[in-house]
């Protein structure tokens, strides 16, 4: 796939946490810092996004007495998966993994920050209404084709992606700078959702 000069490439969720010796590694978390780096070489915009949260966050399930991590609650805004503490605000687990090339990024926006709502998605918050502010700044920057890549597949990229795809924006995964959760088939859900969505996917952009 040829890339544009007003393409962006967006990178999700790529913080020490979600990488081996985090709080919620996901397998071979890391492994996206090179391809991601290489990438970011080739797109003329690029925005991060980064995990947020206050300690004692309700996706804890440290916040939830009796419960355990990875299972589900139902909330005020649906059903949600209880996490093990992570990304907490202004920790080093927060922080973005140390080799990810971070200078050319334009945007880093946050989510997730508020106490009792998770955020996977970098537009909507997890009832899927409550802005992010990700669209507007794309629209007023006249940014249209978005391609994602981080972390994990099954959650916050999978969240992104699709309501990319529901915002209008052209999306783009690229599978080879993602890796998964896969917790009892998301990953696999994911990629039907995705697909369903008109989520493009493509191994790798060379
Ligand atoms: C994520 C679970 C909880 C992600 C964030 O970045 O995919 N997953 N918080
Ligand atoms: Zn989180």
């Amino acid at each position: 796939m040829q890339i544009r000069p007003d393409d962006l490439l967006v990178v999700v969720d790529v913080q020490n946490d979600f990488c081996p010796g985090g709080a919620l590694a996901v397998g071979e978390g890391d492994a996206v810092v090179p391809v991601i780096n290489r990438l970011s070489q080739q797109f003329n915009h690029m925005v991060l996004t980064q995990d947020w949260h206050p300690a004692g966050h309700s996706s804890f399930a440290t916040a939830h007495p009796g419960s355990a991590p990875f299972q589900t609650i139902i909330t005020p805004y649906g059903e949600q998966t209880l996490w093990p503490d992570h990304c907490v605000q202004g920790t080093s687990g927060a922080a973005f993994h140390p080799q990810l090339a971070t200078e050319r990024a334009e945007l880093a926006i946050r989510k997730g920050f508020r106490s009792q709502i998770d955020s996977y998605s970098a537009f909507f918050e997890n009832d899927r209404r409550t802005p992010t502010g990700l669209a507007g700044y794309l629209r007023d920057r006249g940014l249209q084709r978005l391609f994602l890549v981080g972390l994990a597949t099954d959650y916050c990229v999978h969240y992104s992606a699709v309501d990319a795809r529901r915002l209008g924006f052209e999306t783009i995964v690229v599978e080879s700078g993602c890796r998964a959760i896969d917790l009892a088939g998301s990953l696999a859900s994911a990629w039907s959702a995705m697909q369903q969505a008109g989520v493009q996917r493509i191994g790798d952009i060379s």
